[in-house]
């Protein structure tokens, strides 16, 4: 027994020396330290030698096995450190895995696409407060006391007098105050009305736009929104603008698109019309001038409005406007 002992130590020392990497090492220490372990059980033996052998076996076991855990530990941290490529199996030479790149919300490109549009057409990006008082939001405005806007079924209110914008014209009315003519400027952000269907959402983007000098006419209008919307779709997309009413412009105009799913056949998307609204606009309402201290008599100018996830939702043939919020990235990844 006591050779089987020297035996165990001689052979223990000489398999760590030639062990490979940790995975080994980890390996031959429990095969000797383990509880089936080879030095285990020789001190688990010990018990049945005669009692005059017993203290001086288990003495030197004792001392063998501290050896060994020594060795075995000195081994693991020469691996660890060596970070050796044979170590753990893992081939350091090889090329690392790219760390998947970020990218742009299809609502933040449709976005930056518009504001490009009327950058390249001489138009200043202004941003302002999504909260707002009654006054910038629709007292400024023109809208009359009693317009609906103004009830609490459609406006999300703060206070009496304090509401979230539910366009971003009230920056618009901000700018104004400040500078005086020309004004060119596109207002692009998050607007809030009390509405939620497959076409509506509490919150959503909106981008408008306001050019106020001398001599600007409804002409200008038309020429700004038809190279608009060239671009944006394509240079062969028939556009018509069609009349309408909103408080702050007179007169006023809503701008439609040839259905791009049906090419003006009609269809369930247009309503059997042929043609999609697209936008809102018209000339700036004297009423606003008034308000902001501008002469009246002097300037003139054009204002509009859209909606980014509509735009968005027609170039992309999207029909659910809450896929934009949902977070799948299933359906982000493909924009
Ligand atoms: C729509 C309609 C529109 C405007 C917004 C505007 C702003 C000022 C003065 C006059 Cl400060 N007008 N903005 C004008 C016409 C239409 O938006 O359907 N938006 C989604």
């Amino acid at each position: 027994m006591e050779n089987n002992l020297d035996q165990i130590h001689q052979n223990g020392l000489a398999e760590i020396e030639a062990t490979e990497n940790s995975n080994d090492i980890q390996d031959l220490a429990v095969r000797y330290l383990g509880r089936k372990g080879i030095l285990t059980q020789y001190l688990r033996n010990i018990s049945k030698l005669p009692a005059e052998q017993r203290p001086a076996a288990g003495k030197k076991a004792n001392e063998i096995k501290t050896i060994l855990d020594k060795a075995f530990k000195r081994a693991a941290e020469k691996f660890a450190s060596a970070g050796s490529a044979k170590d753990d199996g893992i081939d350091v030479s090889l090329p690392g895995r790219a760390a998947p790149a970020g990218y742009l919300h299809p609502i933040t490109q449709i976005n930056n696409q518009m504001c490009d549009i009327f950058s390249s057409l001489g138009f200043d990006i202004a941003e302002g407060p999504e909260v707002e008082s009654d006054y910038y939001n629709f007292e400024a405005l023109n809208f009359p006391k009693d317009h609906p806007a103004r009830d609490m079924q459609d406006t999300f209110f703060v206070s009496e007098d304090v509401v979230l914008r539910t366009h971003t014209s009230p920056l618009q009315i901000r700018i104004m105050e400040k500078h005086p003519p020309p004004v060119r400027i596109v207002c692009p952000g998050k607007v809030y009305r009390c509405d939620s269907d497959l076409t509506h959402t509490p919150m959503f983007h909106q981008v408008e736009g306001l050019l106020v000098d001398e001599n600007i006419s409804f002409g200008d209008l038309k020429g700004v929104l038809t190279t608009f919307v060239h671009q944006m779709f394509d240079e062969q997309t028939s556009l018509r603008f069609r009349p309408s009413f909103f408080p702050f412009t007179e007169p006023s105009a809503e701008v439609d698109i040839l259905c791009v799913m049906c090419r003006g056949k009609g269809c369930r998307v247009c309503s059997h019309t042929g043609w999609i609204e697209i936008l809102g606009s018209g000339m700036v309402h004297p009423a606003l001038y008034e308000n902001v201290g501008y002469d009246a008599d002097r300037y003139t100018g054009f204002a509009f409005g859209m909606g980014v996830e509509r735009i968005a939702m027609l170039k992309y043939g999207i029909d659910d406007i809450r896929k934009f919020f949902d977070n799948d990235m299933r359906f982000l990844e493909q924009f």
